[in-house]
């Protein structure tokens, strides 16, 4: 047989879900109807969900199969211990503490381990994580290299802490001031950017040898172990399993929501080697999420989340996963659209700065151009730039990060090649003719993660894309 010039994902479908395919003026009557908010469109509506890669992914048929096996029994059931197992083996800490997703394990430890007034340095902030550590009074202060505020900068490990940035506050605001650092394994608002293996390590030895404890925020940490794989010299030879876990081993615990590395619709978890940060989140966690043996998960779900994590490590699912990313980012750049560099790991993400350069950032471009891709072509994705940031807590300001994005977020094992062409002919189409696309301003805004909920209206008329 010839030497295998190409590759194909791990896997045939077995199941098949109908889309729905609408016209253009239906697509204008829904887009004004959620007040050219993504999120406030019904799903029936949209051809081509790239909304996000969380809780969106197919399950394996071991992990529907997996379901079957659910003990949901109110305590002990076999599926957290099965879960258990796999968290230690893959992730390596000691004390697994079940939550419906990401965010309840963010509001467990954020309210265990912050003190009102502390700092919270982390690799930039992501909305839910900063949230959380804003509500019990923290300061999240951004720590990561510049480059990853640029997104025309080509560093293969945008994802990392400047150590300088980091021994600055230090020094500046006193060890006993910072709650924790909080570690980001590939950066989602960077625009899926991983970290090296070499700066984690840096990062944590620093942080230890000032006392202060380091979360990893692991949601996408095993898409990060496969990056320092493929592009951190002396890692090629390893597992992405072993990867995971020496990243892991430098931390002092984890926040997860497995809607994303872990393959299943509804999860998470916080694990921790600290026997007492476990007791109080287990704690914590009878009042907000459920027994500290569920979380607000039944047993089903626990044990596709245990499935899911084998399966999230095996090399030929990541390849085929961050392959298909590549290739949809790859038509873009063909197509001159312009995103950030280099392509991430969950998705692609547009410059709407860039793409949209008629538009001033209190007009919003990328919530502009994500409301009109989708009157485009129904292909719903999520603006990851001002309305993302929210507001300054103090002066009530705006908040105008560097990054202005659109993020084309593909779920794992979902859409096909073909659905990826469409994507791009679409961008690169409303990119050819961007004029056309009108500015926002909000009509109602929310109080918190105003991005979930907010709605908007065009500036100068009715429609986002005028022709
Ligand atoms: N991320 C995403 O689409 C889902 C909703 S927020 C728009 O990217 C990280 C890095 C995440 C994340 C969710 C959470 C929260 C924590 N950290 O959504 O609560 O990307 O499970 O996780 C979303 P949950």
């Amino acid at each position: 047989m010839a030497t295998r010039r190409s590759w194909a994902e791990p896997w045939k479908i077995k199941m098949v879900e109908p889309l729905r395919m609408t016209t253009r003026a239906e697509r204008e009557a829904a887009i004004a109807e959620a007040g050219f908010n993504t999120f406030l469109l019904p799903s029936r509506l949209v051809y081509i969900d790239l909304l996000t890669d969380s809780g969106t992914s197919a399950m394996s048929d071991r992990q529907w199969a997996g379901l079957m096996l659910g003990d949901e029994a109110y305590a002990g059931s076999d599926n957290f211990y099965h879960l258990e197992a796999m968290v230690r083996k893959y992730y390596g800490y000691k004390h697994l503490i079940p939550t419906h997703q990401g965010r309840g394990a963010e509001h467990l430890l954020s309210t265990i381990c912050i003190r009102p007034g502390q700092y919270v340095p982390g690799n930039m902030y992501f909305t839910t994580t900063k949230a959380h550590q804003e509500r019990v009074g923290g300061k999240f202060v951004d720590v990561i290299i510049d480059e990853a505020h640029d997104s025309t900068s080509d560093h293969p490990f945008k994802g990392n802490c400047d150590l300088a940035k980091l021994e600055k506050l230090i020094e500046r605001v006193g060890a006993n001031n910072i709650a924790y650092l909080s570690l980001e394994g590939t950066v989602n608002m960077a625009g899926g950017q991983p970290c090296s293996l070499a700066n984690i390590r840096e990062t944590c030895a620093l942080c230890h040898r000032y006392g202060i404890k380091v979360f990893l925020d692991a949601t996408r940490a095993v898409e990060n172990a496969y990056f320092i794989k493929l592009r951190e010299p002396g890692q090629a030879g390893k597992t992405i399993a072993q990867i995971l876990r020496e990243i892991c081993d430098c931390t002092d615990g984890c926040t997860m929501s497995a809607k994303k590395d872990s393959l299943v619709n509804i999860g998470g978890f916080l694990a921790v080697n600290d026997d007492k940060i476990a007791e109080a989140a287990r704690n914590l966690c009878v009042l907000f999420e459920g027994l500290h043996t569920y979380g607000g998960l039944a047993g089903r779900d626990m044990e596709a989340m245990a499935v899911g994590i084998e399966e999230s490590v095996q090399y030929d699912h990541m390849h085929a996963r961050i392959g298909q990313v590549e290739y949809l980012g790859r038509k873009l750049i063909e197509g001159g659209v312009p995103i950030v560099r280099p392509i991430g790991g969950h998705g692609v993400f547009i410059d709407a700065g860039k793409f949209l350069p008629h538009l001033p950032r209190d007009r919003f471009p990328a919530q502009a151009l994500a409301a009109a891709l989708y009157v485009d072509s129904g292909v719903r994705a999520m603006e990851r730039g001002a309305v993302s940031a929210g507001r300054d807590k103090e002066t009530g300001a705006h908040l105008f990060p560097k990054l202005e994005l659109v993020r084309l977020t593909i779920p794992r094992r979902v859409y096909t090649q073909a659905h990826m062409d469409v994507t791009a002919e679409s961008v690169i189409e409303l990119f050819q003719h961007h004029r056309k696309i009108a500015g926002l301003r909000f009509t109602y805004e929310p109080e918190f993660l105003r991005f979930f909920q907010a709605r908007f209206e065009p500036v100068g008329g009715q429609s986002i894309l005028n022709d």
